[in-house]
């Protein structure tokens, strides 16, 4: 289905609703780039913290001649490459006068980040808005579908300054199906794919079916801490529905099983875009 003009999205739901998968289907329905800031987030940490994935370091050191008052500048350049992106080779060029306090800060920033999703709670609100804010400038005008964020009424109101939201889809499954789902969740770390062992299982068990790289199992679907994943939802997410659906933008689906709730998101979604296009028109 080709886009109408640009739409942008936003998809909610407690931890384990389904907001990835919904969004996988919604991404080769309608097109639209999905955004996952849990995706981001661990893509972020394995970068950072090297976890995860090999990372090979080979530190070039080349002493320059400087004629500035200090005396020489020492030129420390870091090529970092992970194995498991090797398609998407990172390299860093830091630039260092007295010390590695830039590298250190961002591998702290990463442990921040894993510290917070370990221990089910969220990432605080300046580092997350400033990630997927940057994101979204990246994608130059096209159209997106956000998972995960916003999670606060904070977050929301630092994504409205910048963009107005066409829909929220909201995903309302009761916590008690959600908890069970967790335990057999496997995911393939690089693109963010989701499976289930009784759901919806890859074809090679531990495998991912597109790469046949290894799946992991995330370290935050342990039951204590899916518990409070949930409670933080409840307190800092929900009031979010709230601040949406003042505005009128909210569009909440319930059920249990994701496979009844896509049907009823698609028929959403083909209304909605068709409703933007004669608006356009
Ligand atoms: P994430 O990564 O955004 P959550 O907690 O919001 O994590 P999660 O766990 O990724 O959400 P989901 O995407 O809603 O869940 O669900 P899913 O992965 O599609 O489905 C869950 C499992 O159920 C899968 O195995 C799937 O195959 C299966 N499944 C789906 N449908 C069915 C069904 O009908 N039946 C059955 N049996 N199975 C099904 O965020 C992680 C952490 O990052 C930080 C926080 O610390 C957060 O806890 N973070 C942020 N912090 C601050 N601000 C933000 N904006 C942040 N965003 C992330
Ligand atoms: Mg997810």
């Amino acid at each position: 289905m080709v886009l109408p003009r640009v739409i942008r999205a936003v998809i909610m739901g407690p931890p384990g609703s389904g907001k990835g998968t919904v969004s996988g289907r919604i991404t080769k329905t309608f097109g639209l780039k999905h955004i996952s800031s849990g995706d981001i987030l661990r893509a972020n940490i394995n970068a950072q913290t090297g976890q995860r994935c090999q990372v090979y370091t080979a530190n070039i050191c080349a002493r320059v001649t400087w004629t500035l008052e200090e005396g020489p500048l020492l030129l420390n350049i870091t090529l970092d490459v992970a194995e498991s992106c090797k398609d998407k080779i990172a390299v860093n060029f830091c630039f260092m006068k007295g010390g590695v306090t830039h590298l250190k800060e961002k591998k702290e920033l990463g442990l921040l980040m894993k510290s917070c999703i370990d221990q089910g709670q969220l990432v605080p609100d300046d580092v997350m808005s400033r990630l997927i804010l940057n994101d979204l400038r990246a994608i130059d005008g096209g159209s997106w579908l956000l998972d995960g964020f916003p999670r606060t009424v904070s977050q929301a109101e630092a994504l409205d300054v910048v963009y107005t939201l066409d829909t929220v889809i909201n995903l309302n499954v009761p916590f008690q199906t959600i908890k069970q789902r967790l335990t057999s969740r496997w995911t393939h770390l690089p693109s963010g794919r989701v499976y289930n062992t009784d759901f919806n299982p890859p074809k090679v068990p531990g495998f991912d079916d597109d790469t046949g790289e290894p799946l992991f199992q995330r370290d935050d679907d342990k039951p204590e801490t899916v518990t409070r994943r949930l409670k933080s939802y409840e307190t800092q997410t929900e009031p979010v529905l709230e601040y949406y659906r003042s505005k009128g933008v909210l569009e909440t689906f319930s059920g249990t099983e994701t496979n009844k709730i896509w049907p009823h998101v698609e028929v959403f979604l083909q209304r909605k875009l068709s409703s933007i296009n004669q608006k356009v028109e």
